[in-house]
């Protein structure tokens, strides 16, 4: 498909290593990828689901051992450690290719090698970059099928030059002693071995789009962030678009997607989808900050998407799905997952692929009884989207208006802040916290700093992150207030106080009303947070002023014992921190002992 000396020597020391049957280039064809798809069904790697219902749609089970992201078994191989920084497991590149090869030899054997040359972002844009991943896995094309740009214009567009991410990527025995996700940002190099779950694998994701991405970002000038991109429509068809960073399965998909209330729907307020997950954002000419989304399909969560918490996102899986670790109704050969509906199949398997019974059901031990695994997900293409921005595939992005962060934090945060300029925002973002998610493997429910929702994700150090975002500020003359939202706060019972999904859009225009000066704000020790009257509540049945205000209060005691906690965090860090975000620490501090 090429004749760039580059990959087509690349390819061929990585198939010398790996040993596969045959070598076969994704040209992005519609044909190629049924035959690939027949091929996976004859396997049993794929099931064909019901056809009717659920029209160019499979399921897939990952092993048993695989279901998530392995932040333990991810490492940044930088030549320094300190260029890696502590947050980030680091090994000596050239120990790890020495680890890494004997883990690869042969292990191609009896397979094919799959070339997917892909972009990120739209192919040919300033924004886009090549990557080409050689996999093992249909699973694995199938869905960099969805999730990204693949084919031959592609490699039109990297022509004869060096400029790609090269990626590797081995099922191997996926043994989860031996698994690695290595990533070489000196090299513009990832490899994965003996993983085959979603995070691990699609190298184009977290892998590409995040750890190198930042990497190059910081490198370039740029921004790569764990963040969904949307765009609120208002009445007039005005529309303002806001980026915002939750950790992993903290709700981006489902705030991109967001469905306004009635009130507001009747009003004629919409949401537009550019993103659900990865931003790539840039300085524009007039000043701002222009953001992207370089995928082309959504990696959700499953479970809890229903037709009143997501109706947008599940339409958008109803046509050319793959839904991963799903349960799987035998009767009418679909798929279930928790909070999909009240009526769990009665014949169905779970997402082990084993009988499954729904009495048996304990919220206590999810992963062993559920039907669908806890991180079980789809990957749907934004095609599919009802809600999908025209933007979409715009060339120089959407401007950004605000920029928000936000946890999962039962008590602590506030449902929304304001920061009170771009240091202070950093400052925030860089003191986020969230409780542990099934996205990753390890115990769930545990708090810990993520700053900017990228502890998993900065390919460098992460005080030279906390610099690089300083330094942004400095060159964006029409920079985008920063926001921290919350909308986990729970009562002494442990039930959300905020209603959340769709009435986040409450929030969101506080947010937008402030950036444009539209609304005045009450100074806090640790920034500004709404008058209680000034958030909507029209139309809420269980929330009443009070409401807000309990959701708006902030316990000096509790953010005192978070000053602790960051102060542990920033140790931890290390010494590139930045200054400026200690003395902002400081002041948060003094404020809070007032
Ligand atoms: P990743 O794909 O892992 O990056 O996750 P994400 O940030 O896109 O999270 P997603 O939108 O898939 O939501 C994860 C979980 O949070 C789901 O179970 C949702 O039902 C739940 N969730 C999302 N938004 C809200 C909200 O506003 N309130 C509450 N209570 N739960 C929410
Ligand atoms: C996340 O964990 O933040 C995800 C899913 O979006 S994964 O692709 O596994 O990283
Ligand atoms: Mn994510």
């Amino acid at each position: 498909m090429t004749n760039n000396k580059h990959v087509l020597s690349w390819i061929e020391e990585m198939a010398a290593l790996v040993n596969p049957t045959e070598i076969v280039w994704i040209d992005g064809s519609e044909e190629q990828a049924e035959a690939l798809r027949a091929e996976a069904c004859s396997t049993g790697e794929l099931v064909k689901l019901n056809q009717d219902l659920l029209p160019g749609c499979y399921l897939h089970r990952t092993a048993v051992n695989d279901v998530a992201r392995v932040e333990g078994r991810t490492f940044i191989c930088t030549s320094k450690k300190e260029d890696a920084g502590s947050i980030n497991n680091w090994m000596d590149p050239k120990e790890c290719y020495e680890t890494l090869n004997k883990l690869y030899k042969n292990s191609y054997a009896g397979k094919k090698m799959y070339v997917i040359p892909y972009s990120m972002g739209v192919v040919g844009s300033d924004f886009a970059k090549i990557g080409i991943e050689l996999t093992d896995s249909i699973y694995v094309v199938l869905n960099m099928l969805i999730m990204t740009r693949v084919g031959k214009n592609v490699i039109e567009a990297l022509g004869d030059s060096a400029d790609y991410i090269k990626g590797l990527h081995a099922v191997a025995d996926c043994d989860e002693s031996k698994r690695y996700i290595c990533h070489f940002p000196e090299d513009n190099t990832i490899c994965s071995v003996n993983s085959g779950y979603g995070g691990n694998v699609l190298l184009g994701k977290k892998c590409f789009a995040l750890r190198i991405a930042s990497y190059l970002g910081r490198k370039e000038g740029w921004m790569a962030e764990h963040m969904l991109i949307l765009g609120v429509e208002y009445p007039n068809g005005d529309v303002k678009y806001i980026s915002a960073a939750f950790p992993s399965a903290c709700g981006k998909t489902n705030l991109a997607m967001l469905i306004p209330p009635k009130a507001f729907k009747e009003a004629g307020y919409k949401v537009w989808t550019v993103g659900d997950d990865i931003a790539w954002i840039r300085v524009g000419e007039d000043g701002r900050l222009y953001a992207i989304n370089p995928e082309n399909g959504f990696f959700g969560v499953a479970p809890g998407t229903n037709d009143n918490s997501n109706p947008n996102a599940l339409l958008t899986t109803k046509e050319g799905c793959i839904f991963t670790n799903v349960c799987h109704d035998l009767d009418n050969n679909t798929v279930w997952w928790e909070g999909l509906d009240n009526n769990p199949p009665k014949n169905a398997l779970n997402w082990r692929g084993e009988k499954w019974d729904y009495t048996k059901y304990d919220k206590a031990d999810k992963v062993g009884t559920s039907g669908a695994h806890p991180n079980s997900r789809f990957t749907a293409k934004a095609v599919n989207c009802p809600c999908l921005s025209s933007e979409f595939n715009s060339l120089k992005g959407v401007p950004l208006s605000a920029i928000v962060f936000g946890g999962r934090r039962a008590k602590t945060a506030p449902l929304v802040y304001e920061s009170r300029n771009w240091q202070h925002g950093t400052f925030v973002g860089s003191i986020m916290a969230s409780e542990t998610t099934a996205a990753a493997a390890g115990a769930v429910g545990v708090v810990r700093r993520d700053p900017m929702a990228m502890r998993p994700f900065v390919g460098y150090n992460m005080g030279d992150y906390f610099r690089h975002w300083l330094d942004m500020g400095k060159k964006i003359p029409n920079a985008p207030k920063i926001f921290h939202v919350n909308w986990f706060r729970t009562d002494d019972e442990g039930h959300f106080i905020w209603p959340g999904f769709g009435d986040n859009l409450r929030v969101l225009l506080w947010i937008l009303d402030r950036c444009e000066g539209k609304v005045d704000a009450v100074e806090t020790p640790i920034g500004f947070v709404p008058k209680a009257e000034d958030i909507n509540i029209e139309g809420l049945d269980d929330v009443t002023i009070d409401t807000i205000r309990e959701l708006l209060t902030i316990d000096n005691a509790s953010w005192l014992e978070d000053v602790a906690n960051i102060k542990e965090f920033y140790a931890q860090v290390g010494d590139r921190v930045p200054a400026e975000l200690y003395d902002e620490l400081a002041v948060l501090e003094a404020n809070l002992s007032k």
